[in-house]
């Protein structure tokens, strides 16, 4: 991750193109201090046919409006403009396939945690990302921790807003895993439930029924939704339920989901192998229509694309 360069020739600004040296912010800027603003990861594919698309672009805006929504900031943009606008970002940049980050923060003008007057800002940058969890993770599988770190309650934060401030929480449970040697921290809810990864959901395949936790505690993935709509397209019963961890020490299978994270299988928690300790069956498939929805190879799932 540390090794990538976020450098493009523009990033989207308050509505223009600016270049990459000019999408600066005053240290003033509200959000920097409070962490209050919203964003969203989006990732954009090279197509079959040649063109680019953003993978579910509309579903992402969407939680990204609602993500404001949920925590009072005005949207100074329609949904049409911040789509249009992170297809210029793709374009300008000439990126065939990229991560896009949409960034909506209070700029600065006034301080204080009852400041209202201040104008509701929006960037979107875009920059090549590679695998989330390594090239590794993806093909091997990755390692869990259950973190000392619990999922915030929903009464706390508001699980539904991918607000940036939440993550001090994620980034907290991930410094923990990593500092011990594992590839990502896996989160219980205030309950002692599997929640999510620091920035991936959880699910766990055990006889051939595949179960995920409902969306109480967690963020809505966008990549979890269409995972639960292939395994279901795919015959496969699929329960949003509660569940322990020890669900995972003794499943036959375990994968997480995220736009950055795309399908990583998980292959041990807390040092206990799961299932055979290498990425299952179910696993494998899920990742392969995924991968085929990404590049426009599934004709039932182009729907998700919004092409550049
Ligand atoms: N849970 C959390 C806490 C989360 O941050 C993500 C995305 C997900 C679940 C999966 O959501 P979705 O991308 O809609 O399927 N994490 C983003 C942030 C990664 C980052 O380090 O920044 C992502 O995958 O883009």
């Amino acid at each position: 991750m540390a090794a990538d360069n976020l450098r493009s020739d523009k990033i989207w600004m308050d509505g223009a193109l600016v270049p990459y040296d000019q999408a600066t912010v005053h240290v003033l800027t509200h959000s920097l201090h409070y962490g209050l603003a919203v964003f969203e990861g989006m990732r954009c594919y090279r197509t079959d046919d040649g063109r680019s698309a953003i993978f579910r672009g509309r579903e992402h805006i969407r939680r990204l409006v609602e993500s404001a929504h949920i925590v009072e900031m005005p949207m100074p943009y329609s949904s049409e403009e911040l789509l249009k606008a992170c297809a210029d970002v793709v374009r300008v940049n000439k990126l065939a396939e990229c991560y896009l980050r949409p960034l909506v923060f209070y700029g600065e003008g006034e301080m204080g945690l009852a400041a209202r007057g201040n104008k509701t800002r929006v960037a979107i940058a875009a920059w090549p990302w590679g695998a989330y969890l390594g090239a590794d993770g993806l093909t091997k599988g990755v390692r869990l921790k259950t973190s000392s770190f619990v999922r915030f309650h929903h009464n706390s934060m508001m699980p539904a807003a991918k607000a940036s401030g939440h993550y001090v929480n994620s980034i907290l449970a991930g410094y923990e895993a990593r500092r011990g040697g594992y590839d990502e921290a896996l989160l219980l809810d205030t309950q002692g439930f599997v929640a999510e990864g620091s920035g991936e959901n959880i699910f766990v395949i055990r006889d051939g029924v595949v179960r995920t936790p409902p969306l109480t505690s967690i963020l809505p993935g966008i990549t979890r939704d269409a995972v639960i709509r292939i395994l279901r397209d795919g015959g496969v019963e699929v329960r949003e339920e509660f569940f322990a961890r020890d669900a995972l020490y003794v499943a036959d299978e375990a994968f997480m989901t995220g736009t950055a994270a795309e399908v990583t299988p998980v292959v041990e928690l807390d040092d206990r192998k799961i299932g055979a300790g290498t990425p299952g069956p179910v696993t494998r498939k899920v990742q392969e229509v995924f991968q085929g929805a990404l590049h426009g190879r599934e004709s039932k799932y182009r729907g998700w694309l919004y092409y550049v």
